[in-house]
């Protein structure tokens, strides 16, 4: 039993590789992090690759994961960027394609705003990779400053996401 827990929402993006085996492999790796339960977990999803820099990549796997968990919310982070890390992931420029990116996306209703870390993850509110799959789950999630998710996911415009079968 955990004594104070907080539901955190996790996004995941992979297109190195093996994406849906690393996106299902990240799933598997949170439940044996002490501290962290997955309590929620979105269908995987194919995206096209959204933002600048990223002309030429594959295609994304995402999917989004709710866990329970007792970490802080910077306790968390280190601990995404270790999976991140033993999945090999390797940092060059910004928006690089990657094994596995591990995005802490919201820590309950909390406001984080430090070097480093910010929560809710600043761009979520116009992501279709992390708003579909989060409405899909748990539509009623509340990002703080932003709204609901499932509001907003309706809101966006179309970025070429497709929900994969199970
Ligand atoms: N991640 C980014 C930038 N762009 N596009 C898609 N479709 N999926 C991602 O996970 C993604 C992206 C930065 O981390
Ligand atoms: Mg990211
Ligand atoms: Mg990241």
């Amino acid at each position: 039993m955990m004594a104070v827990s907080t539901r955190a929402w996790i996004g995941i993006g992979a297109n190195l590789g093996d994406p849906i085996a690393a996106v299902r492999a990240a799933i598997a790796a949170f439940d044996d992090v002490p501290g962290l339960r997955v309590a929620q977990r979105s269908s995987l999803y194919r995206s096209t690759p959204v933002g600048p820099g990223m002309d030429g990549q594959p295609d994304y796997i995402n999917a989004v994961v709710g866990v329970d968990t007792a970490l802080s919310p910077a306790a968390l982070l280190d601990t995404l960027f270790a999976i991140e890390l033993h999945f090999g992931r390797q940092r060059s420029v910004r928006n690089a394609a990657r094994t596995l990116d591990l995005d802490l996306l919201l820590y309950g209703e909390d406001i984080v705003d430090q070097p480093g870390l910010q929560v809710p993850h600043p761009r979520m509110h116009l992501r279709a990779f992390v708003l579909q799959p989060l409405a899909e789950v748990a539509p009623d999630t509340l990002i703080p400053g932003q709204g609901r998710a499932d509001a907003l996911a309706r809101a966006l415009p179309e970025q070429g996401i497709t929900r994969l079968p199970d």
